[in-house]
């Protein structure tokens, strides 16, 4: 996602903190964000050159055509080396957190990079062409144009579809967006939102599922009907646009529930 995307899942994930969670996250941010989870939600990307060996945590590449996800085939970064993808680095990041002491606690690792990784890639994880076709980069080889403008259908999906609904539908507020999928979440989605939440017995976090759901929404819906020089336009975007949120709003709603377990 780009840094609208990013910010919309860590603003709901912070919404729906335990007491616990709360007060671990409060510590763990860096002072300048003013413990706001969300304005540091793109820090990864930010890092992306100082910190060289953490590009390929933001993505995996899956089989072709496959339209499917498994760990021991597919998380690995471009020299094979195995685990090295979004979903390795989710569990890399949780791992490192479960070893959160309290305010005072020493670390072999620096858990607010742990956290501010953990808050980026669980929201890189739920962004379908983050989990696409390896010949085409997740769709980064793919031109088209969004209505007018060249475009990549990547950047389509990590900007353009959140954009777009930003200022048709909110007078191009931030703030206004969150809300409307904070709505969805207490309304049309309250009952979806506690199998989001859950994550198999004893585990802390469950990226193959959600890169198994991402791959799929990537075959189903971003993918579908687009072919080099495409034009997407009204009926792409309308009909993309509730995936979109969907996404936004597990990724939010299992970001927090990540980081309770965690700090639970
Ligand atoms: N892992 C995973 N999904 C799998 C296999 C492993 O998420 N199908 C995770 C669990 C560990 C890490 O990868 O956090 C290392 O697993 P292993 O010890 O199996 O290499
Ligand atoms: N940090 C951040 N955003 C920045 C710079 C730093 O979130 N633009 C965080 C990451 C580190 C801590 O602050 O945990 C120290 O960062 P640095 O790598 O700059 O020393
Ligand atoms: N990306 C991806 N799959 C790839 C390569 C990149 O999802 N195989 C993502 C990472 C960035 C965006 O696409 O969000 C652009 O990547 P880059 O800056 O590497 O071109
Ligand atoms: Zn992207
Ligand atoms: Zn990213």
């Amino acid at each position: 996602w780009g840094t609208e995307g990013h910010f919309t899942i860590c603003k709901i994930a912070q919404s729906r903190l335990s007491k616990a969670a709360e007060d671990a996250v409060k510590q763990l941010l860096p002072e300048y964000a003013n413990n706001d989870l969300a304005s540091v939600c793109s820090w990864a990307d930010n890092v992306k050159f100082r910190y060289h060996w953490s590009s390929a945590l933001h993505f995996i590449d899956t089989p072709d055509k496959l339209c499917t996800y498994q760990y021991n085939r597919d998380c690995k970064d471009e020299d094979g080396v195995k685990g090295r993808c979004v979903a390795g680095a989710i569990n890399n990041y949780t791992t490192q957190l479960l070893g959160y002491d309290g305010a005072s606690s020493q670390s072999e690792y620096n858990l607010t990079e742990a956290l501010l990784f953990l808050s980026h890639f669980m929201g890189d994880i739920h962004q379908p062409l983050h989990v696409g076709f390896t010949s085409d980069r997740g769709g980064n080889t793919i031109d088209v144009h969004w209505y007018t403008r060249k475009q990549v259908l990547h950047h389509v999906w990590d900007s353009n579809i959140i954009e777009t609904a930003e200022e048709r539908f909110y007078d191009s507020n931030i703030d206004g967006f969150v809300d409307a999928i904070q709505q969805n979440i207490t309304t049309k989605w309250a009952d979806l939102v506690k199998k989001w939440e859950t994550c198999s017995l004893n585990k802390t976090t469950c990226p193959d599922i959600y890169a198994s759901e991402g791959i799929k929404a990537a075959c189903d819906w971003a993918y579908k009907g687009v072919t080099e020089d495409s034009t997407l336009e009204d009926e792409y975007f309308n009909s993309r646009l509730p995936i979109v949120n969907l996404r936004l709003a597990q990724g939010g709603v299992r970001l927090a529930a990540t980081l309770n377990r965690i700090f639970g």
